[in-house]
């Protein structure tokens, strides 16, 4: 039950200007692929949790094995924030992606932060401050949005948070296009974002 690396729901080139395609391919056929490679290795032994999907795996890292547990930590954890991060994302200027929010993300993103703006201010501003390699997530915690980061391939799941937006700030998700330039490429990301499967994301973090 080795598992596999989910499609592109879209093409390389789709989510151009914002995001280039050679970006895209590396970062979808290369880089997730070596996460799913690394954690089927790791869990090739271990099949009773290699029938788990990766989220539940990361939802409970004390059931992994230590002498796996970190492989399982990092590449189980870029296995599953990858997979999601694919869809929360779409091709520029259609129904639904970058521009503001619509449906209850809306509605709870004013009660939360005031505007769109506050709370893309407010992502954008703790996303760039992340030290080195890691992800800035949106998270439900006592009912309300919050803005967090991980380190390195840490989900927000192994903390009791499910993700229901993630910006991935890896180098190799932008250098190519914005080198150092991190706020630049975080601004230019909302052009891209899956509002409708942010909206099932956070139906899912409210149960
Ligand atoms: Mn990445």
């Amino acid at each position: 039950m080795a598992y596999e690396l989910p499609p592109l729901p879209y093409d390389y080139a789709a989510l151009e200007p914002f995001i280039d395609a050679e970006t895209m391919k590396l970062h979808h056929d290369k880089h997730h692929q070596a996460y799913i490679n690394n954690v089927n290795a790791a869990l090739a032994n271990h099949p009773n949790l290699a029938a788990l999907s990766p989220d539940d795996l990361l939802r409970d890292l004390a059931k992994v094995p230590e002498d796996i547990r970190t492989t399982v930590r990092n590449n189980g954890g870029g296995h599953s924030n990858h997979s999601a991060f694919w869809k929360l994302m779409g091709p520029p200027q259609t129904p639904g992606i970058g521009g503001e929010p619509t449906g209850a993300i809306a509605n709870q993103i004013a009660t939360d932060f005031g505007d769109f703006e506050s709370f893309k201010k407010t992502f954008n501003e703790t996303t760039a401050k992340q030290f080195g390699s890691g992800w800035g997530w949106v998270v439900l915690i006592d009912g309300k949005l919050k803005v967090i980061t991980t380190a390195n391939q840490d989900s927000p799941l192994s903390q009791g948070h499910y993700p229901i937006l993630g910006n991935d700030v890896w180098e190799h998700a932008y250098y190519l296009k914005y080198q150092n330039r991190r706020p630049e490429y975080l601004a230019a990301w909302w052009n891209v974002v899956n509002w409708d499967e942010v909206n099932r994301r956070l139906a899912t973090a409210k149960g």
